[in-house]
């Protein structure tokens, strides 16, 4: 394959675009090498300057989950913007998102639309800090919730992929209120909570964490946490803009029926669109301005193309789509379970439905921590093979990849095939 273009276009964007990129994560820094520039993608594959064709995994790291250009949602998207593109005024189309997400999350009784994850997670927090009078929130170390500086703590995803889970820039105030728990680990938490029993406004977690890899959540950990959130009176606030509409058609609270206090979604809910939301029990949602005291504001909020772009998404995704989501990621992770037993090399894999990571080293991975000796060496290696052989993955192995309903059987057999040449040379 030739990256020519793409490396010519790489050097050029260097020199106006801080690293070339416009989200450090895309710039290969942790792979090594050029990022393709993506010229078009059309379902399950996408095309670079170059011409190469890509089977894609990244699915713009979660949004895609009908695969690329769905004619349902850019027909959505154009009879949209024939009306205009943005108005600073309410409109219908927002209260039927709103009405939508309320639909299908069980814990959701209310809804604020955002332009992105960060934005919905940083404004939870700011209300859960309004509502509770206190300063202090817990995070797990290895998750990342957006690079607002409360998180920036011990982040993953990009942070953990750069090296700098801590980033210059967030003051020790900022840092002092953040606490840090391991997933999975139940006591890690309870010792912050007796450690601070009336300082914690609240805890956010990713129930299934995405962001160092794919980590399910221990049988019954999700349960503590709401125990201990209520026995604290914290807030728990479930940050699902990955996993929500992706998992299960409800995201983590419908799959794992724990109901948090708030939640925030993003991703897939705006169907490739920049969007975000946070939303939870009318109690506490009542708090955010106007309705309430706790401010939040945003110019482009509720942008009409970006929620016609979420609706036309989130209508094509129903129960039985989720089925053949399921179907799909368990084919691929008993292929390559398959070929793992057979060679016996030192791999595991994580999987929620759609969304998976392959590990380079042994599991079971239930928390960052476990990842301590992963093979970056062999892991870089076998992305560029992937890459070389027209296979898209995440460029880290801190991220999880992406299965969409445009992923045939073929695309998959044909990518365990790949796999398996790669990985018997790298082994
Ligand atoms: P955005 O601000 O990037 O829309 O969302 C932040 C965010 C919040 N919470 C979770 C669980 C997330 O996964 C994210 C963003 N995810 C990363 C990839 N893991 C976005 C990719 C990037 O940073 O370029």
């Amino acid at each position: 394959m030739s990256f020519y273009r793409s490396q010519s276009h790489f050097e050029t964007a260097k020199r106006y675009i801080p690293g070339g990129v416009n989200s450090p994560v895309r710039a290969f820094k942790s792979v090594g090498g050029t990022p393709p520039f993506i010229r078009r993608a059309e379902g399950a594959q996408v095309w670079d300057e170059d011409n190469n064709r890509y089977i894609d995994f990244v699915g713009s790291w979660g949004p895609m989950i009908l695969g690329h250009a769905h004619p349902a949602v850019l027909e959505a998207v154009r009879e949209s913007m024939s009306n205009g593109l943005s108005f600073g005024a309410p409109t219908t189309l927002e209260t039927e998102l709103a009405k939508e997400i309320i639909r299908r999350v069980p814990a959701a009784e209310m809804v604020r639309l955002v332009n992105s994850g960060t934005e919905a997670t940083m404004s939870a927090i700011r209300l859960a800090r309004g509502i509770t009078g206190r300063d202090k929130i817990i995070k797990f170390t290895g998750s990342y919730h957006g690079h607002a500086d409360a998180f920036l703590i011990a982040a993953g995803s990009g942070a953990l992929t750069m090296g700098v889970p801590n980033s210059p820039g967030v003051t020790k105030a900022a840092a002092a209120d953040t606490l840090l728990a391991q997933f999975n680990n139940f006591e890690s938490v309870k010792s912050l909570f007796e450690n601070n029993p009336s300082q914690i406004a609240a805890l956010i977690v990713e129930p299934v964490n995405g962001n160092t890899g794919t980590i399910p959540p221990a049988d019954g950990f999700l349960e503590k946490l709401r125990a201990i959130c209520t026995e604290y009176k914290a807030l728990l606030i479930y940050d699902e803009v990955m996993t929500g509409f992706r998992i299960a058609r409800g995201g983590a609270n419908e799959k794992y029926g724990v109901q948090p206090d708030l939640l925030t979604f993003g991703k897939v809910m705006g169907g490739g669109m920049p969007i975000g939301a946070y939303a939870g029990k009318k109690q506490f949602m009542e708090y955010i301005a106007p309705a309430g005291p706790v401010y939040q504001a945003g110019t482009l909020s509720g942008n009409p193309l970006a929620v016609s772009a979420g609706l036309a998404t989130l209508k094509l995704l129903e129960e039985k789509t989720y089925q053949k989501l399921e179907e799909a990621g368990a084919f691929l992770e008993n292929e390559i379970q398959q070929r793992i037993n057979h060679y016996q090399w030192p791999l595991s894999q994580n999987r929620v439905g759609s969304m998976f990571t392959l590990f380079f080293t042994l599991g079971p991975i239930r928390s960052t921590e476990d990842l301590a000796n992963v093979d970056l060496l062999r892991f870089n290696k076998f992305f560029h093979a992937l890459l070389e052989n027209g296979i898209y993955i995440a460029p880290s192995q801190y991220e999880a990849a992406f299965l969409s309903t445009a992923h045939s059987k073929k695309d998959i057999s044909r990518t365990v095939e790949i796999m398996e040449k790669i990985l018997q040379k790298l082994f």
